[in-house]
């Protein structure tokens, strides 16, 4: 995991503009929000997914950052003060506390438009599946996908909701983007067979679901310290989570539920799968 963390910090680092490069403060800006940090677990899932397909390392390189950088767009515009309002993200201040509001509505566009300008440039093999992925971050990434989640979670404060309910909102807020993760890694290599897509897919959609049912309880049950951002926010902002609609206990046995599900839908890949298998772990166990 820490050398395919270095592998892409580096080619973020690579790839992000100068930070002394004209217009330097949103440059310097965007590193800030890009780089350093973060547990980078759609680049790990890319990158696991891609050892299923035989994936060369040079284009899960280039994938993983794509994803990486939707993420950190989102985050950026996630803790404006239109949206979550937080101050806290990473350990440190959040964008627009660092720089500005302006600034930080830049940051998130420009990452944005930087992760579909590096997926479009390099050549990732068959141009037709090339564009299949573009089509895929571009979709996992808009109103039907995060974008579409984040809507519903903003219209839900307050709102009692369902378990299905709460499930399309975490399946397109949370689910939509590392769903993108994996097929796209499993995507940079030698195509698929449809048995094995399928499981792919649900191996993804169970993961996303897991990560965030994961993401509910330690928001009530971790530090701000060992968060790096700030806890029990959902609680205090009467945010609808596993948590609150299933209790706590409940909430644990569903993320167990939910990981022997995603590692049943790995059985048909074989050891080829291990390390997926080691990242479902850690999203099930991780601390922060
Ligand atoms: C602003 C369009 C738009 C979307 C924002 C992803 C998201 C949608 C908001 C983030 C809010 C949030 C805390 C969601 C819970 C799950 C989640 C995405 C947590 C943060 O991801 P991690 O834990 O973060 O992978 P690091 O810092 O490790 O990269």
């Amino acid at each position: 995991m820490a050398a395919t963390q270095a592998r892409v910090e580096a080619a973020l680092a690579r790839q992000l503009p100068a930070a002394d490069s004209i217009p330097a403060r949103l440059n310097d800006a965007m590193r800030y929000a890009a780089l350093g940090g973060g547990k980078r677990v759609r680049p790990l899932l890319a990158f696991a997914a891609g050892e299923l397909s035989g994936a060369p390392a040079a284009h899960l390189e280039v994938v993983a950052s794509a994803v990486e950088l939707i993420h950190a767009y989102s985050l950026v515009h996630d803790d404006l003060p239109c949206m979550d309002d937080d101050v806290l993200r990473r350990g440190r201040p959040t964008c627009h506390v660092e720089f500005d509001e302006p600034t930080a509505l830049l940051v998130g566009d420009s990452l944005q438009t930087l992760a579909f300008e590096l997926l479009a440039s390099q050549p990732l093999g068959d141009p037709a599946r090339q564009l299949e992925m573009l089509a895929l971050l571009a979709h996992a990434s808009g109103s039907r996908g995060m974008a579409g989640g984040q809507a519903i979670d903003l219209a839900a404060v307050g709102k009692p909701l369902t378990q299905p309910e709460l499930e399309l909102m975490h399946a397109l807020k949370t689910g939509a983007l590392i769903r993108a993760a994996v097929l796209l890694g499993a995507l940079a290599g030698s195509p698929l067979s449809a048995d094995e897509r399928n499981n792919l897919d649900r191996f993804a959609k169970r993961a996303g679901l897991l990560f965030q049912v994961v993401d509910d309880i330690l928001d009530c049950t971790a530090s701000t310290a060992t968060l790096g951002k700030t806890a029990g926010k959902d609680e205090a902002a009467a945010k609808p989570t596993y948590v609150s609609l299933l209790g706590l206990d409940a909430a644990r046995a569903y993320a167990d539920e939910l990981r022997a599900d995603a590692l049943a839908a790995l059985a048909i890949f074989g050891d080829r799968a291990a390390r997926l298998t080691q990242l479902a772990d850690f999203i099930c166990h991780r601390q922060f």
